[in-house]
């Protein structure tokens, strides 16, 4: 009997979850950045091992909204712990003990899902300052991949029998555009200081798939003209640069060649507003 299963990574801003995500798909998926709430939708990972098949999704980090955007993205991270069926709860070793998930997330009760309590980056943790956790914490570090194996033989005993949802050999479920998009706004992050890249938007115009290269036009959305002006650098050069990052990005995951038309522009306050939210994918409901 197989075994299959939805596991949701959750947890505060810039505590691993993206990370983590793709250390066990072994796949660049979801945009990893220094920077806290990089991540504002779902990412959908597979790893099938054995007789197991795990269908992780990487959340966004909980955290209080403070505009629009931060609305959807708590809506949506509420929505994925609520719809899987193990919760995994990340918390760096470093801060040991965790708060409960419920206090963090702000829940008037405990989800119903089970929860494991996952320590992360345990290779920033001196061996001989490392806490005692409790026997059914795990304890993982992405960069050692320490207590990956332990993690996933936990998640494993949790997850329901079930016949696989998805093809062994997939890693991933959203559609190439999702990624590229993504990735662009990965590229924001490295390339742009400060507060800019939570200005960023980015949405896909055309993806040619048949193109050798294959031809891909997008629209990178900042919300005032004057961090357009910035966005393209003097003599374009910052954008060019951007520009190369995301595209080796894409390249990387699609195996193949690509061609990036980028372009930049304004759609004013966009992180405050709700038409302009849904347009770019970032929908309440
Ligand atoms: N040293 C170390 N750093 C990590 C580890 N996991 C993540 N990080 C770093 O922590 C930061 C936040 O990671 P990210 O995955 O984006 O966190 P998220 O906001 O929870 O998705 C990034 O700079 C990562 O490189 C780890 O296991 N060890
Ligand atoms: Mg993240």
């Amino acid at each position: 009997m197989t075994r299959c299963g939805t596991i949701v990574l959750a947890g505060r801003p810039n505590v691993g979850k993206s990370t983590l995500l793709n250390a066990l798909v072994g796949e660049h998926l979801a945009i990893v950045s220094p920077k806290p709430q990089s991540t504002r939708l779902p990412v959908v990972g597979l790893l099938t091992k054995d007789d197991t098949q795990y269908i992780f999704t990487d959340s966004p980090g909980l955290l209080e909204p403070e505009y629009q955007l931060h609305e959807v993205m708590r809506a949506t991270a509420l929505r994925a712990i609520n719809d899987a069926e193990v919760i995994a709860y990340l918390h760096p070793l470093a801060e040991y003990p965790a708060p409960e998930l419920a206090a963090v997330a702000g829940l008037e009760r405990p989800p119903r899902a089970p929860i494991i309590t996952v320590y992360t980056k345990s290779d920033v943790v001196r061996p001989s300052g490392r806490p005692a956790v409790r026997p059914s914490d795990v304890v993982v570090s992405a960069v050692t991949r320490e207590g990956l194996d332990v993690f996933l033989a936990t998640l494993g005993s949790r997850l329901p029998e079930s016949p696989f949802h998805y093809d062994p050999d997939e890693l991933a479920t959203q559609p190439m555009r999702f990624f590229a998009a993504e990735f662009i706004r990965e590229a924001a992050f490295e390339q742009l200081h400060e507060e800019l890249p939570y200005s960023v938007a980015c949405e896909i115009d055309e993806f040619r798939e048949g193109a050798e290269p294959v031809y891909i036009r997008a629209v990178l959305y900042v919300e005032r003209e004057s961090q357009k002006g910035i966005v393209i650098g003097e003599g374009g050069r910052t954008i060019k640069a951007l520009g190369a990052a995301a595209r080796a990005k894409i390249e990387a995951l699609l195996q193949q060649r690509v061609f990036l038309d980028l372009h930049v522009k304004v759609l004013p306050k966009w992180r405050r507003d709700e038409p302009s939210l849904k347009r770019l994918g970032y929908a309440t409901s």
